[in-house]
């Protein structure tokens, strides 16, 4: 192979966000935008970490994959990659790349996509990097790659024509190889392994569980008819929107309960299914959902935490350890104190779970923003934590003969909240706009870092007393490594707490999150809405934040 050297100029604002490098499909398609962040991404890997090695490449489907899966393929084979194991037609849900960096033992791999942001032309594409045990490249990486990206000149790639991705086998070239793959083999082989798929079959055919799950037109369309349909027996009819599209049928592939708002219909409509589910762009989160029940991201992580050890195969031994991002709630905390198990605090974004698996205190982990995983890869894992939900309410009802009534999802829920206390959570979301572009949420994150410079413990706030308040920082048990500034927490005498943040996923603009908390030690209590049970709060943080004025925004576009 003849390897060429395209110059170039550097390209700004390829920096790096929460996951990935996210931007309007139209940025990425100007001349080498891409090809530049792949050659420094190659400029800042450690040589012996790919010069003939082996890189997966895998994607949501989304506009624009097709080409950059090309660009990726050559610029590779410039730099001296040994094989690419790309999924079928450019598809691998995040995921299902990290099983299979982990399973064929690549060096690494890519994930096309921009996760839960919509997708077309005049929508958003992405790019995210995993490292050699299947986690997303660490800050020390991704900060590199941004520092190459400021001062590269040259491109080295390989001219040959484009590599016919819709046909399974393996291309070789010579020294360099492209091996077309199944994109849900690995992956269902693996889940097989974490999950007692007979005792999930067993509750699929009962006639009083109905199941739904709607994959949002995005990569869960490819694998959730192979497992729920032909493995696990369900009917056909209970995958929604299960064809993956470039634009994904014009939808937001963000599993919540705005953007996923045919399934949110169907579950609480009249003789709504037993067990709703969801998963986004990229199949790496999950909403899901009883008869007429929306279970929070906290309270989902928490209640598979406690009941994992005899529901799931994977964790006979009972986990090693419990984590979650600093804005989750606290519910989880609960289940590590009564399990006795380490537990662990981080910030926002799944790179920073990885280090804790690999070093083996860490189990079952999740983050607020429907994200759910554990260390059978080293991602959030949507179709997983679907798997572990059906995997619970199975063990549930194994000795109900046909006819007795079920125990529910609400069921499950309501019993775990009798046990632990409820930690009531809610999440607002101020997306992207005209009105709350970076200018003021940037002022507003200044008023409230200058609130806390002068805040004390004792302070009043309405019928709240203040323990702290603070921008929180983490340094990782592992590594050492730091960092700072991951969202700004006030955190009150009762254990209730008001975070800020702003989001580091969108494309354009910026996004204020405000995430809201507050626990509940009577069970008489646990029966009413959040927003009720939250409204004090949540008008705290709103006058506090002085959001209105910074923003101009009068209310959030999401709320979970
Ligand atoms: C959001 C979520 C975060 C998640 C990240 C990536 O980040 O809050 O918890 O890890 O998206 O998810 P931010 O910075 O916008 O708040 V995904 O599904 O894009 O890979
Ligand atoms: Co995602």
């Amino acid at each position: 192979l003849k390897i060429k050297i395209v110059p170039t100029q550097p390209i700004e604002g390829q920096k790096t966000g929460t996951s990935g490098l996210r931007k309007k499909v139209k940025v990425f398609m100007q001349d080498n935008y891409l090809a530049n962040w792949i050659q420094a991404l190659f400029d800042s890997l450690p040589p012996e970490d790919y010069k003939g090695g082996v890189l997966v490449l895998g994607g949501d489907g989304r506009y624009f994959n097709k080409e950059a899966a090309q660009i990726i393929i050559k610029i590779a084979a410039g730099n001296g990659v040994g094989k690419i194991l790309v999924g079928k037609d450019g598809i691998m849900s995040t995921p299902a790349v990290s099983a299979v960096i982990r399973k064929r033992k690549a060096n690494g791999g890519f994930v096309m996509s921009a996760s839960h942001n919509p997708g077309g032309p005049d929508y958003d594409w992405g790019i995210k990097f995993n490292y050699s045990s299947g986690q997303p490249a660490p800050e020390s990486i991704t900060d590199k790659i941004y520092g190459n990206t400021l001062s590269i000149s040259e491109i080295k790639m390989v001219d040959f024509p484009d590599v016919d991705l819709s046909l399974l086998g393996l291309i070789d070239y010579g020294n360099f190889s492209v091996e077309v793959v199944d994109p849900v083999a690995d992956y269902l082989e693996l889940m097989e392994n974490v999950f007692d798929f007979s005792l999930i079959k067993s509750l699929l055919s009962r006639p009083d569980f109905r199941f739904v799950f709607d994959a949002m037109h995005a990569v869960t369309g490819a694998y959730a008819k192979p497992i729920f349909v032909d493995k696990l027996g369900a009917s056909p009819d209970s995958i929604l929107n299960g064809v993956p599209l470039e634009d994904f049928g014009h939808g937001h592939p963000d599993p919540n309960l705005t953007y996923a708002e045919d399934l949110v219909k169907i579950m609480y409509g009249d003789n709504g299914p037993a067990f709703g589910a969801a998963s986004d762009g990229d199949g790496d989160r999950n909403m899901v959902l009883g008869k007429g029940f929306f279970v929070t991201p906290s309270d989902s992580v928490a209640i598979i935490a406690a009941n994992a050890e005899e529901a799931i195969p994977y964790f006979k031994s009972g986990p090693k350890g419990l984590a979650r991002s600093m804005p989750t709630s606290g519910a989880l905390d609960r289940v590590a104190k009564k399990l006795n198990l380490p537990f662990f605090e981080v910030p926002t974004g799944w790179k920073f779970f990885g280090n804790l698996m690999d070093a083996g205190n860490l189990s079952i982990c999740g983050e607020e923003s429907f994200g759910t995983g554990s260390d059978h890869i080293r991602e959030k894992d949507g179709i997983w934590a679907v798997l572990a939900w059906m995997s619970i309410i199975a063990f549930r009802n194994k000795d109900k003969k046909a006819g007795e009534k079920l125990v529910s999802v609400a069921d499950v829920v309501t019993e775990h909240w009798a046990t632990y206390g409820r930690n009531f959570f809610s999440r607002y979301d101020y997306e992207e706009s005209l009105e709350c572009e970076s200018e003021g949420a940037n002022k507003m994150v200044e008023h409230l870092r200058d609130i806390i410079s002068k805040s004390k413990e004792g302070d009043v706030y309405g019928n709240y007393t203040l323990q702290f308040a603070d921008d929180f920082n983490y340094t990782d048990p592992v590594d050492g490594s730091v960092v700072s500034k991951q969202g700004i927490r006030f955190v009150f005498t009762d254990g209730s707490r008001i975070i800020f943040r702003l989001s580091g996923t969108g494309s354009a603009g910026a996004t204020v999150r405000i995430y809201i908390e507050q626990f509940e030690p009577e069970a008489s209590k646990h029966d009413v809405d959040a927003q009720i049970a939250l409204k004090p709060l949540i008008d705290l943080a709103l006058s506090t934040s002085k959001l209105k004025e910074f923003t101009g925004r009068e209310k959030p576009t999401v709320i979970t």
